[in-house]
């Protein structure tokens, strides 16, 4: 439930280099079509949404393979901070414990207006000719835009694919908790200071 305001935002983001477009609605049911022409990162975008209850439509177009990564998590960031709008009512924190097989991974989520990323996904080698560095940077990217502090650490692991998996699915269900409404503080804005 979100109050009369639908937690919607469109996608859009046009650099020289990159064309990324779509819609964000953070209080979807996990449905997810994405094409970034990058098939990891399109499974990694479709997990993400489907655990956070995000239905997501994101199609991007780009000159080199980091740069549209690093894109889209500002666009998809931005579009979450769009749809949040003022953040009355959010339970605003999140943290989830996520096994994938012989992968543990752990992540936290304070949406609290500060764009921060702890990232620590131990990933040693590239997934499925996804390298390794490009999660981290999505996330970050991600987080600053979105203005959420995000911890995301792998406990242990050995698989890359399951050690990304696992900590993109920690991250979605810390996600949607916190940007879930709390019933007991219709219209607040969670922080004593005031604002977030
Ligand atoms: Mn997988």
């Amino acid at each position: 439930m979100s109050g009369e305001r639908a937690r919607r935002a469109k996608i859009e983001r046009r650099t020289l280099e990159v064309s990324i477009s779509g819609d964000l609605d953070i209080d979807g049911s996990g449905r997810a079509k994405v094409s970034t022409g990058i098939p990891f990162f399109d499974h990694m975008l479709s997990t993400l949404a489907k655990h956070a209850l995000f239905d997501l439509e994101l199609t991007a177009k780009g000159d080199l393979e980091h740069h549209l990564i690093e894109e889209v998590g500002i666009a998809l960031g931005s579009a979450i901070d769009a749809a949040l709008g003022d953040r009355r009512g959010i339970r605003r924190f999140g943290s989830a414990l996520i096994p994938m097989d012989e992968s543990l991974a752990s992540a936290a989520v304070d949406l609290s207006g500060r764009g921060f990323a702890r990232l620590s996904l131990g990933l040693r080698d590239s997934v499925e000719g996804f390298r390794a560095e490009w999660l981290e940077h999505f996330l970050r990217s991600l987080a600053m835009s979105s203005r959420a502090t995000i911890h995301v650490n792998l406990v242990y692991g050995s698989d890359e694919h399951h050690k990304a998996e696992s900590s993109i699915k920690a991250l979605a269900r810390a996600l949607r908790d916190a940007v879930s409404m709390d019933w007991r503080i219709p219209g607040e804005i969670p922080s004593v200071k005031g604002g977030l």
